[in-house]
């Protein structure tokens, strides 16, 4: 069938629709959005190598329509019916993060493309959380939420009709796919009419302001959507000037050279008008973002960032730390701040391409073929998220005395029977792009 639209299509039409959205409903990501706009163009007009080098890798074209949004979902069912709905659009569950750990009774799944065409076409990705409350002490409270969650429905029933269109039929017409878009929103629009009395949603935030946070409500509103930006510390320091707040700390790695998997910072909550059955409040549930995104890393990789952040974490925590920023400078050391070194040890991921020169009759190894040019290895950007960082991310946009202390109790295969499949895992995608594009380089160079 050619008269189907690409999945990749889907999901840049649902990205901006969501994008006019939520700039329709948060003026503050309008102006967000303006000052990731320049401060990208302001880095990219001083470093003309990195703008060279983002061209010829093919990922200057998805830096402006690139952004990432999160869901907090309330039941199985609903997890089920987002991931057909994602489905449609090229977008698959990747990995597990567990966020219980950090107090916040959740676990999550990123819905992204998982191809490098479909990832350079529109990269697109969701974080959803599906709360638990297994984990939730006050066993009645928590029944009465199963309760209220299931009376309500969160995919229109015309946008569940083409999920199954598309199923079968293999793909959306252009105007089907305008349709279901359309349709799609619905799910992730704010509703400022609770479903639920003060008294109830009063009685929810006392046990986590994140449980008042999905049961409240008609469905799933999209919290916040996060641009990339190229710089974060200067659109930091530039975000007071525009009249934006964001919080202390840049989560995730610290600056360097060669940027590594992401950093992030958000701004508060906005604290909107609700109408609870009658009773006027209010609630904070949607805030702003960016990120910065740098190189994937292996497991080896990772496992060094992993431990270099428990440690700073740990030192951060002792009485008569030094600040967090001067930490934060001096913990990565152990890991390489140059490309070629995380490349040649195994550290970072790439994607390999044949260069302009032909390959010299004696190159032993890939890294002579890159050293004579012949061969291009550009950084895999990172794709997924952090749960440390993810965890900063939320606890900072609900109240501190949130955080509450669960038995640590990561449960994936609950996670997966509740989605219906098996989360992806990253570290195979990465690898798989990485080999795949090597043997056509080499094959390319005749090698
Ligand atoms: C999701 C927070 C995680 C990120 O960028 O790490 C996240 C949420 O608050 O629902 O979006
Ligand atoms: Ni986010």
């Amino acid at each position: 069938m050619t008269d189907h639209v690409s999945p990749d299509a889907i999901r840049t039409l649902f990205s901006h629709a969501m994008s006019e959205m939520y700039r329709a409903e948060v003026p503050q990501y309008g102006a967000l959005i303006e000052l990731v706009r320049d401060v990208n163009g302001a880095t990219l007009a001083a470093d003309p190598a990195l703008k060279a080098r983002l061209d010829a890798a093919g990922e200057l074209e998805r830096l402006d329509v690139e952004r990432h949004g999160a869901i907090r979902l309330g039941t199985a069912r609903e997890l089920g019916q987002i991931r057909a709905m994602f489905g449609v659009m090229g977008m698959y569950p990747v990995g597990y993060y567990d966020l219980s750990v950090a107090g916040i009774p959740v676990h999550s799944t990123a819905f992204r493309p998982i191809e490098q065409a479909a990832l350079q076409r529109n990269p697109f990705r969701v974080f959803t959380s599906l709360l638990r409350l297994d984990l939730i002490e006050d066993r009645a409270l928590a029944a009465e939420a199963e309760d209220i969650l299931s009376r309500r429905q969160i995919v229109t029933d015309r946008a569940l009709a083409l999920i199954e269109l598309a199923e079968s039929q293999g793909g959306l017409t252009e105007l089907q796919a305008q349709e279901f878009v359309a349709q799609a929103l619905e799910t992730f629009r704010w509703h400022s009419e609770a479903t639920v009395s003060r008294a109830t949603y009063d009685k929810l935030v006392k046990a986590h302001r994140l449980i008042a946070d999905v049961v409240s409500f008609k469905g799933p509103h999209i919290n916040h959507l996060t641009p990339r930006t190229l710089d974060i510390d200067r659109a930091q320091s530039e975000m007071p000037k525009r009249g934006i707040a964001p919080k202390a700390v840049i989560e995730g790695p610290p600056r360097r050279k060669v940027d590594i998997l992401l950093r992030q910072t958000s701004f508060k909550a906005l604290d909107e008008p609700v109408e609870f059955q009658g009773e006027h409040g209010s609630h904070t549930a949607r805030f702003g973002e960016i990120e910065q995104r740098g190189v994937a890393l292996t497991p080896t990789g990772r496992a060094l960032y992993d431990a270099a952040l428990a440690q700073l974490r740990e030192q951060a925590a002792a009485p008569g730390a030094e600040s967090y920023s001067a930490l934060l400078d001096a913990g990565f050391g152990c890991l390489p701040d140059d490309l070629e070194t995380l490349r040649a040890e195994g550290l970072a991921f790439f994607r390999y391409r044949a260069g302009d020169v032909a390959a010299p009759a004696r190159a032993e190894n890939v890294s002579d073929l890159i050293a004579s040019g012949a061969l291009v290895a550009d950084p895999q950007v990172y794709e997924d998220f952090l749960p440390v960082s993810a965890a900063g991310i939320f606890q900072s946009n609900l109240n501190s005395e949130d955080q509450s202390n669960y038995r640590a109790a990561a449960n994936q295969d609950a996670f997966e029977a509740a989605l219906g499949a098996k989360v992806a895992d990253e570290m195979a995608l990465y690898a798989e792009i990485e080999s795949n594009s090597l043997t056509r380089a080499l094959n390319q160079l005749g090698q």
